[in-house]
């Protein structure tokens, strides 16, 4: 073995695509960003295949539910975060799993004896005007009947009346029961005229609402990646500590696939811990393993039997970890040395391990630049925490909106058996940092955006598919010189005289 490796430690921005012939089919439309998550034999094909190549991060700033069924709906897969209990952590898993498009659970719930004022002001806190009202206030508790705040004068909303004297009971209200399909519930509100319809149970507790203005938002989800009952995938992260008490509750709650959650891979522990989950539940269930910055790690984890490689040491934004221990690998050149020994590996054995790469992605073209260097599909952390549907709060500072942003290494974080290397050390030290992001709106319309760009740079190189992008594209590197030209130059923007 080399003492030193005989190449440079090169990140995203040192590389550049080199145009392709593109022919008239090369258009945006006919580009697929489909890609497999799972290792699969030359010929057939992987037991889950990602819609659009982004997975992420798990991390208590950017994967809980919420991100999670965006992500999903868009043709992606989040892992779910492990740094909280088994049983928060399934939860999130099962929400994901039970989310129906257009069934809502009504978020505005109140009982009849609740005043119109106290009505009125939900209403104005979460922006519904449709309250439920429920025997004790709560969303899924026996439903009574609703009180549409948009049918009153401000007089009675800003009175003490009670709902009871103004609801709209049940008995007059149309109900259906649980099971309707989304299909037949829009059909129901269009013959009847309604604004929402209020779904039940068998003991006529309230489960959802679905509503006439959603109907358009529902059409607009091609490549949403659900499982064979047509239910939203997710992920979620493990540890190397308590997956015999972890796996086996996230594999009930759902899961479609699970990921080691480690600052660094390529050790016993997870390898112990990859075998496990193959003895035990064979290749039901999809484990991905890492992080690894080499051939070598990556030969061990997969000899262990991992389904995907997850590759990043150091390289995303919130971390600390180069600075604090010296250990790491500029990204690209992680990806390269990694997909190198995918590629021997397959020769070998026919067997194609897809591999991931995490952190690191700071603009746009830096996803295309690491799938062209041979990853499958990227993890994104800090990309993902911009959204409002990230789990970070909102702030705004020196007149900017800003999203909380934390690695899972800061002390906020506390998730120290991500840096765990076992024995009983007291003392821990933070290998991430606890930051803002800029506020990004919604994921749809940013990740609408991003997904153009790959699939523009992918016609420029004259490319159809991820797998062409990796085999049949060139990339240059770039000096620092030439670095200066990737953006404009020499003149000035206007508006900034
Ligand atoms: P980024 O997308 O923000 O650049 O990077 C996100 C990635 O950073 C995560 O997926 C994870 O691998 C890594 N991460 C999370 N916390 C830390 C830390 O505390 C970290 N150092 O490196």
């Amino acid at each position: 073995m080399e003492k030193i490796i005989n190449e440079e430690s090169r990140t995203f921005s040192e590389y550049l695509l080199i145009p392709g012939l593109t022919k008239k089919i090369h258009i945006p439309s006919n580009i697929s960003l489909k890609t497999p998550l799972a290792k699969f034999s030359k010929g057939k094909s992987s037991a889950l295949t990602l819609n659009i190549p982004f997975v992420s991060s798990i991390m208590q700033a950017v994967s809980n539910d919420k991100l999670a069924i965006a992500l999903a709906r868009e043709g992606g897969l989040s892992f779910i975060y492990g740094s909280q209990s088994i049983e928060e952590q399934a939860l999130m898993v099962k929400k994901v799993k039970n989310f129906k498009a257009g069934f809502v659970t009504s978020d505005s719930n109140l009982t009849i004896n609740s005043s119109m004022k106290d009505a009125y002001q939900l209403s104005k806190q979460t922006g519904h005007s449709i309250i439920a009202i429920t025997s004790d206030g709560k969303p899924n508790s026996k439903f009574l009947g609703t009180l549409d705040v948009s049918d009153f004068p401000v007089e009675i909303l800003n009175s003490t009346d009670l709902i009871s004297e103004h609801y709209t009971p049940i008995t007059k209200l149309i109900v259906k029961p649980e099971g309707i399909s989304l299909k037949e519930a829009n059909e129901v509100i269009y013959k009847n005229k309604l604004k929402c319809l209020s779904i039940t149970d068998k003991d006529s507790n309230l489960v959802s609402f679905v509503f006439k203005k959603d109907r358009d938002l529902r059409q607009n989800f091609p490549n949403e990646l659900v499982d064979n009952k047509k239910r939203l995938c997710v992920g979620a992260g493990i540890n190397t500590k308590d997956y015999k008490e972890r796996v086996p509750i996230l594999i009930e709650a759902g899961v479609n696939a699970l990921c080691i959650d480690s600052s660094d891979g390529y050790t016993e522990w997870q390898a112990e811990t990859i075998e496990w989950i193959k003895e035990e539940y064979g290749d039901d269930i999809i484990v991905g393993a890492g992080n690894i910055v080499d051939g070598r790690a990556f030969r061990y984890l997969v000899n262990a039997g991992a389904d995907f490689i997850k590759i990043g040491i150091g390289g995303g934004s919130i971390c600390i970890t180069r600075d604090q221990k010296g250990i790491g690998r500029g990204q690209a050149s992680s990806v390269i040395a990694v997909a190198n020994e995918r590629d021997k590996y397959l020769n070998e054995t026919g067997i194609y391990i897809p591999i991931c790469s995490d952190g690191g992605i700071a603009l746009d073209y830096h996803i295309t630049i690491a799938l062209a260097l041979g990853a499958d599909f990227v993890m994104m952390g800090r990309y993902f925490a911009r959204f409002d549907e990230s789990p970070g709060k909102l702030v705004k500072i020196n007149g900017s909106f800003l999203k909380e942003y934390w690695a899972e290494g800061s002390n906020r974080a506390r998730n120290w058996q991500r840096y765990d290397l076992g024995g009983k050390e007291e003392l821990s030290f933070e290998e991430g940092i606890d930051g803002f992001v800029p506020y990004a709106g919604s994921l749809k319309p940013e990740l609408a955006g991003t997904m153009l760009k790959i699939k523009s740079t992918m016609s420029n190189c004259g490319v159809l598919s991820l797998e062409e992008l990796r085999t049949n594209v060139q990339l240059t590197y770039i000096s620092s010189m030439s670095l200066r030209e990737n953006t404009f130059h020499d003149v000035q923007l206007k508006g900034s005289e």
